[in-house]
């Protein structure tokens, strides 16, 4: 899938954000199909653990939020901004994380581009202590932005793990 900007192809660029161990490497390696050739690039660069991996379709980027305190929230900004969609991965099961989450989310909406499709996948469903999915839309209040982007944002949950959910989401996203 290509988008054509002054008659260049210019691949899809889908990028998964959210904190560290919520599930993005594991959903992003689910996501590739099985024999399509894949340049996988993994850029550790200053400290900010950043994967990009490259099929003839996507431009799929997964970067971990938080953690390095020492870097301003504006160095995701523009990985953000430059993105055709966004895909917030959230773990369901770490009650611990959800302010730090909501905080995260809350920029990372304001930083996306009113066209540019956005994803919240509540994740790792799969697990006994998973929060429900209208605790974590209270929680992170998701209903205002709902409300707010009623074509362009969807809530999904999921199991990056087992793949419950993924086929659904992934659907949605590219429609
Ligand atoms: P990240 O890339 O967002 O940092 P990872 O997260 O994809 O590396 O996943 C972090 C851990 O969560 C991994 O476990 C991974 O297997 C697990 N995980 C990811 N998705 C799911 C899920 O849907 N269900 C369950 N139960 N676990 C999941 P390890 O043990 O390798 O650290
Ligand atoms: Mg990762």
């Amino acid at each position: 899938m290509t988008t054509k900007l002054f008659g260049k192809d210019l691949s899809i660029q889908i990028t998964f954000v959210g904190l560290a161990g919520a599930g993005k490497t594991t959903l992003v390696k689910r996501l590739k199909s099985g024999d399509q050739p894949l340049n996988t690039q993994y850029f550790p660069t200053m400290g900010v653990n950043i994967e990009t991996i490259k099929t003839d379709d996507f431009e799929l980027i997964a970067a971990d939020l938080g953690g390095q305190k020492t870097y301003p929230a504006s160095l995701w900004e523009p990985f953000v901004k430059k993105s055709h969609a966004i895909v917030f991965v959230f773990d369901s099961a770490d009650k611990s994380k959800v302010e730090e989450a909501a905080k995260w989310l809350k920029r990372v909406i304001e930083w996306t581009h009113e066209d540019s499709a956005f994803l919240f996948l509540a994740n790792k469903k799969d697990l006994p202590n998973a929060m429900p999915l209208n605790k974590i839309i209270d929680l992170l209040e998701l209903s205002t932005v709902m409300d707010q982007r009623p074509r362009s944002f969807a809530v999904h949950m999921v199991s990056a793990l087992y793949g419950d959910g993924v086929h659904e989401a992934w659907e949605w996203l590219l429609n």
